[in-house]
């Protein structure tokens, strides 16, 4: 019985370092487009309402989508991305503006 092979013989430590292997979860960017259409103080307005950001950053980001033609607004959880999406989408199509927002998975 004691003396079978594999139980050892009492006095060997076995030290394993432990190496997480769960990865994770992916996080995801969300954009905002630029388009010649949606008036920037509208633009201020989504970034203030739904992203929190403060009038003079929302103001800053507003300009560097007109500008450079897109900006990360923030970056969340898959599920909490696409509820930013949604909303944003949805508050554009109800003002009747094109304001485009999508999100994508950060490497
Ligand atoms: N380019 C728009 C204008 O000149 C302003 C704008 C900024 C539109 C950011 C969309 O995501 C955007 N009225």
């Amino acid at each position: 019985m004691s003396d079978s092979p594999d139980e050892g013989d009492g006095d060997t430590v076995v030290v394993t370092k432990t190496r997480p292997k769960t990865q994770k979860p992916p996080m995801y960017k969300v954009l905002l487009l630029n388009d010649d259409y949606t008036p920037m103080e509208f633009v201020v307005v989504v970034l203030e309402k739904f992203f929190g950001i403060n009038h003079s950053q929302a103001v800053e980001i507003m300009l560097t989508v007109h500008k450079k033609g897109m900006a990360v607004v923030g970056v969340f959880s898959h599920e909490i991305a696409e509820t930013k999406v949604a909303q944003v989408m949805d508050f554009s199509r109800r003002h009747q503006h094109p304001l485009q927002c999508t999100m994508e998975k950060e490497d």
